[in-house]
């Protein structure tokens, strides 16, 4: 890959945490295959584990769910020779921007992150640092490779935000080093909701695995998933989400799978009932993980993943390590 031929870079990150799901797939990971094929455009996939560590996880369990996630970037269609997949902890810059950043965080912006608010449940006492710090670790996953677009969930936009705040003010404070990233957020689909509560996002922390479908699912398992989810009293299909979120969620899921508007599947789906719609959503669905789960079985456990992790972080660390070099010079820290 030459590097001069490239105008702008994407990146994004996953976390190995639990096997992938529909809202993670529909509001990232698919869009990621087609961002691949963006011209001018060097793009890099990471598989971020340190911000897995945030959170407790079995050391044993953490290293098969990032392979695993590996897998699932090939098997959706990423390829090792239009994108950089990569670990991220294969590249110690990472970590070191981190702490770099940290040193021109602010407590009240840090303070002001809904998901540490979230998922610490209100207990800032026991709540791990890392998890309050983490959206630091974010900007310097995103600023280390120039990055000028960031294809994310809805539900990373404040994270975003962070990441330009730091990057200005890292520009203002020691020299014009970095490049402003935008956020890129799907219209359709970056907030898929939980099947069992259509309230709140799809999670992998969700409590019930009625919430979710995850990209290994059986279609026994989508089956009884599709017909559990919430809808609501009247029969009507209508996109609304607001009055009716469940229905809406199974359009949102549909549309975006599909291609398809969702007036178009208004249309379609007029004077019929839930049941129709979910018989065709489960349908849908099976069909388009068959072929997924089909290639991450044939990889999984093949060369062919530590071939493209090796690619990945070598390529990751060249730019990267040109970043953090640049970072460095600029704060005044002596290099040998
Ligand atoms: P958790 O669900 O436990 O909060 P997560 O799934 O949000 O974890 P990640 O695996 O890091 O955490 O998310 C990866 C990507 O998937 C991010 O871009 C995120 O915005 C997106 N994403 C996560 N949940 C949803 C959702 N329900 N709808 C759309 N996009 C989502
Ligand atoms: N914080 C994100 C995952 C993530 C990410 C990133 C996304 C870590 N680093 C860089 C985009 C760019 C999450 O929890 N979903």
């Amino acid at each position: 890959m030459k590097e001069c031929i490239y105008l702008n870079r994407i990146f994004s990150g996953i976390q190995p945490t639990r096997v992938a799901h529909l809202g993670n797939y529909l509001g990232a990971l698919k869009h990621f295959v087609d961002y691949q094929e963006a011209e001018n455009t060097e793009s890099f996939f990471c598989v971020v584990d340190l911000h897995a560590l945030t959170v407790r996880q079995d050391p044993k369990e953490l290293h098969e769910r990032t392979l695993d996630l590996i897998a699932t970037y090939l098997a959706i269609g990423l390829d090792p020779n239009k994108a950089n997949l990569f670990v991220q902890s294969h590249v110690p810059a990472h970590s070191e921007a981190a702490w770099l950043l940290t040193t021109i965080s602010r407590m009240g912006e840090m303070s002001r992150m809904t998901q540490f608010k979230d998922k610490s449940k209100g207990s800032s006492e026991t709540a791990g640092v890392g998890l309050f710090s983490y959206p630091i670790l974010m900007a310097g996953d995103i600023l280390l490779y120039q990055t000028s677009q960031v294809p994310v969930g809805e539900d990373q936009k404040q994270h975003l935000e962070l990441a330009r705040d730091l990057a200005e003010r890292f520009n203002r404070d020691y020299g014009d080093i970095f490049t402003i990233p935008e956020p890129m957020i799907n219209k359709v689909g970056a907030r898929i909701m939980g099947l069992d509560q259509p309230e709140k996002k799809m999670s992998k922390s969700a409590e019930s695995e009625f919430n979710y479908i995850t990209l290994l699912d059986t279609p026994k398992q989508i089956e009884k998933k599709l017909k559990r989810a919430v809808t609501d009293s009247e029969n009507e299909i209508r996109f609304d989400p607001e009055n009716k979120p469940g229905v809406s969620n199974l359009l949102t899921i549909e549309s975006v799978i599909t291609g398809q508007s969702i007036s178009e599947l208004e249309q379609h789906y007029q004077g019929m009932g839930y049941g129709a719609l979910k018989k065709e959503l489960i349908e849908v669905v099976t069909d388009h993980l068959r072929p997924i789960q089909e290639r991450y079985q044939e990889i999984r456990y093949s060369d062919e993943l530590f071939h493209t992790l090796r690619k990945g972080a070598a390529r990751a660390n060249e730019v990267a390590g040109e970043t953090l070099a640049k970072m460095k010079k600029a704060m005044g820290l002596i290099q040998l």
